[in-house]
């Protein structure tokens, strides 16, 4: 297999599929030299049936906003493979959703839930519908509307969706309750990120967040370093931001940045439970701007239009917001300004040129797929507890967690340690996490 081949016949089939692109191109370039270790795997084509999903699902969504005009967007479910368990990955309900940007995701969440441990294949789904401005009358006749398409293509052994950018708790409720009301049946288990008193699990909302915070104290951990007293500077300020705020806090570091769509918070003394409290108030407004912390906490919180988070000096940089928020200048900026650590808790937070400065300047990066994996292990934990009826306590929850977390480290270690001893997070996570769905694929022949 050669990363430069495959990837040109990709590049003359999709020419304008940009993050697919670039998510293969990262997973070929880290496994390449494994892959020709092992001449069975190119003897199945496995690459070239892996970088194709198994299908897509592409429908028209008309619904009635509050003027009852009409309005249309376009609803997707790219199933990816499911090669090691049903389809399982989110919803993105974003304005700039192509079928793309649903590739890419549903690529990356493959060998994400292959890191896991548990059994889930990959897959990913959304719509370009905006949710920026809407009322909450209109989020729900949307995801009803959404959901009279998708309910055809899931099922709790068949693939499983949950949220993702746009798609929350209010939002996995609307769409539950179509899905009920199509199926007939109450399937606990078609959707995770449920509510705590119809299925949900415990600690699901803060366990992206949760997840991210104890990788990177594992990865601190192997460099011989220590989360306390740190400044860290975090993007966004949904589910995944709020959850890494409360844990990075709860560990000893100072929350010193969010940042938004508008601009950045710079907040010298540290982000109060107050004020992580409120990002909740922020998303749920639809208003998408993080300038109102700054309003909300005036002495506290200090607003810079038109900035990131990475012009403010810390020492451990958490991308939380979109693919690609980080380039390669906000990577030199950051380190000039001291920062010695990056995990991306989004999903490919980082451009390459980002990933390279960080790697060539020894700056511990960690990539989206390993460091952000707890949200969706925590959703196949709901999917266990769903099956048996059962539901587990926070503790229990947060226990296992905790243990997928440093099994998800320790198999970032294992393949991707540098003849140095260091630790190439990128190559280690991709190569786990390919292993795993590749032995399955070969094992079940070629289908
Ligand atoms: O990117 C992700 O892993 C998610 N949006 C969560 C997926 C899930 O099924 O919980």
């Amino acid at each position: 297999m050669k990363t430069t081949e495959i990837m040109a016949r990709l590049q003359a089939k999709y020419p304008t599929e940009k993050e697919y692109l670039q998510a293969v191109q990262e997973v070929l370039e880290s496994i390449e030299e494994v892959y020709n270790q092992h001449p069975e795997f190119e003897k199945a084509k496995i690459v070239e049936r892996l970088v194709e999903p198994d299908r897509i699902f592409t429908f028209r969504v008309t619904w009635i906003d509050d003027n009852g005009e009409v309005q249309t967007n376009l609803g997707y479910r790219v199933q990816f493979n499911s090669a090691i368990g049903p389809y399982k990955g989110g919803l993105r309900f974003h304005k700039a959703v192509t079928p793309s940007m649903l590739k890419f995701l549903g690529f990356e969440q493959t060998f994400k839930n292959a890191l896991t441990t548990l059994p889930m294949g990959g897959a990913k789904g959304g719509s370009d519908f905006d949710p920026v401005g809407k009322s909450n009358a209109e989020i729900m006749r949307f995801c009803q509307a959404f959901m009279l398409e998708l309910w055809r293509c899931i099922g709790p052994d068949q693939d499983i969706p949950a949220g993702d950018v746009g798609v929350g708790g209010r939002e996995i409720g609307f769409l539950n309750g179509m899905y009920q009301k199509l199926a007939r049946e109450y399937h606990t288990g078609v959707l995770t990120g449920k509510g705590a008193t119809w299925g949900g699990s415990i600690l699901r909302p803060e366990a992206t967040g949760f997840g991210a915070l104890y990788f990177t104290q594992h990865l601190l951990e192997k460099a011989g370093k220590d989360i306390v007293g740190k400044k860290v500077a975090l993007s966004g300020f949904g589910n995944v931001a709020w959850g890494a705020a409360t844990k990075a806090r709860e560990l000893g570091a100072k929350v010193v940045a969010i940042s938004g769509p508008d601009g950045v918070c710079h907040i010298p003394e540290g982000i109060t439970p107050e004020m992580i409290d409120y990002m909740l108030d922020m998303r749920a407004s639809n208003r998408n701007k993080v300038e109102d912390m700054a309003v909300k906490f005036p002495d506290k919180a200090f607003f810079t239009a038109g900035k990131k988070a990475w012009s403010i000096p810390v020492d451990i940089a958490l991308p939380c917001a979109f693919q690609n928020e980080l380039s390669e200048d906000d990577a030199k900026e950051l380190v000039a300004n001291g920062c010695w650590c990056c995990c991306e808790v989004s999903n490919m937070g980082c451009q390459p040129g980002a990933i390279h400065y960080f790697q060539n300047n020894g700056i511990l990066f960690a990539p989206g797929k390993a460091v952000n994996a707890g949200g969706v292990a925590t959703s196949g934990l709901e999917m266990t507890q769903n099956a048996a009826h059962i539901s587990w306590s926070a503790q229990e929850v947060d226990d296992k967690l905790h243990w997928i977390m440093q099994s998800i480290h320790e198999q970032c270690v294992k393949y991707g340690t540098r003849p140095d001893g260091t630790v190439d997070y990128v190559k280690g996570a991709n190569i786990a996490g390919f292993m795993k769905v590749a032995e399955a694929m070969l094992e079940q022949g070629v289908i």
